[in-house]
């Protein structure tokens, strides 16, 4: 997945899907750049969850502003009505790019989970023990087939929405605090006893942070590290593509003028 996002020829994706589009099979996992996509997704993965592989549960994260999409909200319905074993954790963080949710977001959206009939639940989403103890409630409430849940999680919106956002001053500023209280969250849950060793969970960060940066430098050290380059190249595979494409349909075509012309079909049109 690291090398997919740095757009390497042997990311998940051939390199080709970036953040927003990745696909594993073998995972059974997916993303999508609809925003509110991943509810309806998480509805399709739980019903074959429950034909296929029954005691399994799908997971699907939205957030605040797509929680206003009205496949969601269709999917909410039908996911009770199914009672389909699906986890949604909507994660709030009062942004959706630059539109404050509340202006666009009527009621609350837990209470609209609870009225589709879900089991809901609000949680910090800065206090990591917290998020694990109550999403670890709900997935049991869903593995035992007792329908769908919803975990509501606040958290303050770290950072801009892209690196050109106007709104990243801003919103550094604005949460300067957060940024501490939420790192401090995280740091101090990687540190508790409770999830195994502190030092195996140090051990643990600083390998994953090492994957991190074997996987930005690539073993080969070539171009094919710069993103650039891929997407340079996925648009010229893409183009060589369509140029086979347009040829397979210019002889088809010709082909059946060809069979028509001998069959007299076309002096008759
Ligand atoms: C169907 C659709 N409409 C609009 C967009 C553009 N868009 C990308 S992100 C976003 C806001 C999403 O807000 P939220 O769900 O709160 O997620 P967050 O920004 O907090 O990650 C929008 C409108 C999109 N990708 N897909």
């Amino acid at each position: 997945m690291l090398r997919e996002l740095l757009g390497k020829p042997d990311g998940l994706c051939h390199g080709r899907g970036g953040h927003m589009h990745l696909f594993s099979r073998p995972h059974l996992a997916a993303t999508s750049g609809i925003v509110g996509s991943s509810v309806p997704i998480g509805v399709g993965f739980a019903l074959a969850a429950r034909r296929l592989r029954s005691g399994s549960i799908a997971l699907a994260y939205t957030g605040d502003g797509a929680m206003n999409q009205g496949m969601l909200l269709e999917s909410l319905n039908l996911a009770a009505a199914w009672a389909l074993p699906l986890l949604v954790v909507c994660i709030d963080n009062g942004w959706a790019i630059t539109t404050r949710s509340e202006a666009v977001t009527g009621g609350d959206l837990v209470d609209r989970a609870r009225a589709f009939g879900w089991a809901v639940e609000r949680v910090d989403g800065t206090d990591v023990v917290k998020v694990h103890e109550q999403a670890g409630d709900l997935v049991g409430r869903v593995r035992h087939g007792r329908g769908p849940a919803f975990l509501y999680a606040t958290c303050p919106r770290l950072d801009g929405h892209f690196l050109g956002d106007p709104l990243i001053e801003q919103s550094r500023h604005l949460t300067g605090d957060a940024t501490r209280k939420t790192m401090g969250g995280v740091i101090s849950a990687a540190l508790k006893a409770n999830g195994g060793a502190a030092g195996a969970r140090v051990a643990s960060m600083a390998r994953m942070m090492g994957t991190m940066a074997r996987a930005r430098v690539g073993p080969s050290r070539d171009r094919h590290g710069d993103p650039m380059h891929a997407a340079a190249r996925a648009m010229a595979s893409r183009a060589e593509e369509r140029q086979r494409i347009d040829a397979e349909v210019e002889q088809e075509v010709a082909a059946a003028i060809e069979a028509a012309l001998a069959g007299g079909e076309v002096a008759h049109a």
